[in-house]
């Protein structure tokens, strides 16, 4: 390996995040969140990662790529309350209007995995996750989505940190990375790699049998079908509670296509917006 992801210092700002993941596709901003939100998230978290069961789709190709020794887990805000709080984070948000909304009105949490990698986990293969939608050739397609790994516990070099290849947003279609393009993504617990999501990564091997915990999550283009079905993986009196802005990337808000981007509105409730159904 010879690639590198750039670090950030924890209180980098938005242009200069924007500038690293503009050049590169990826870029680490370290101490992304403070240590005791991390410690919350994680306490809030656990019980639902000693309870997770794998579940067998049969099919080689998704098994193999979420992998057997790979726990993965949806539905975070149920789960875990305190995620609320970084899936509205201002600076996310703040690169989320910058990447995504030039193409919608308004984007949305596409989803959000907790995923824990033990020791012997293989490597996963390279993907965009831009890949997810059936927008083929790549080339000119534009971005779809932008994804965020936050460290939960330390990512390293022999735990499963993520494998990305810096610069491969500008590749074109079909180049697949050779070691020489590719990086990993050590950092310590707490850090956060923002990743385009035409950016190729890879989930990393685990040779050393030390638990490696991935909060990964992503944002999409308003007027797309979202990753994890939220809808049904948080209960509405979960989404009650939250606060607005959150409800709204959940899909509980309409989505008004009519003024620049000259389409139309997508996820009414009963011809209007969902958020009636929490103004009774
Ligand atoms: O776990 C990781 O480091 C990456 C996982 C990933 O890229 C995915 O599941 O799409
Ligand atoms: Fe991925």
């Amino acid at each position: 390996m010879v690639a590198e992801v750039r670090v950030l210092p924890g209180d980098a700002g938005v242009a200069d995040i924007i500038g690293a993941v503009d050049a590169d596709g990826v870029a680490i901003v370290a101490d992304f969140v403070a240590t005791d939100w991390l410690e919350r998230f994680n306490a809030e978290i656990q019980p639902a990662v000693d309870r997770a069961k794998r579940y067998v789709f049969g099919n080689d190709a998704i098994d193999g790529f979420l992998g057997d020794r790979t726990i993965r887990l949806h539905g975070l805000v149920a789960k875990a309350p305190s995620f609320a709080e970084l899936m509205i984070d201002e600076r996310l948000l703040a690169l989320m209007d910058r990447y995504l909304l030039p193409r919608c009105s308004s984007y949305l949490f596409s989803a959000g995995e907790l995923i824990e990698i033990a020791g012997g986990e293989t490597a996963q293969s390279f993907h965009i996750d831009d890949g997810s939608w059936p927008v083929w050739p790549r080339a000119g397609a534009g971005l779809l989505q932008m994804n965020v790994m936050l460290a939960g516990t330390d990512f390293t070099a022999t735990n499963g940190a993520t494998l990305v290849a810096p610069g491969s947003h500008l590749w074109e279609d079909g180049r697949e990375p050779e070691q020489r393009d590719i990086a990993q993504a050590v950092m310590p617990a707490g850090s956060a790699a923002v990743i385009r999501g035409d950016c190729a990564h890879a989930g990393g091997a685990n040779t050393d049998g030390v638990g490696r915990r991935a909060i990964s999550f992503s944002y999409c283009l308003g007027w797309l079908r979202t990753v994890e079905n939220s809808y049904l993986n948080l209960p509405l009196e979960v989404v009650a509670r939250l606060p607005v802005r959150a409800r709204e990337l959940l899909g509980y808000e309409i989505y008004d296509g009519s003024g620049r981007e000259d389409s139309g509105v997508l996820g009414y409730y009963e011809m209007g917006s969902p958020r009636a159904l929490f103004e009774a």
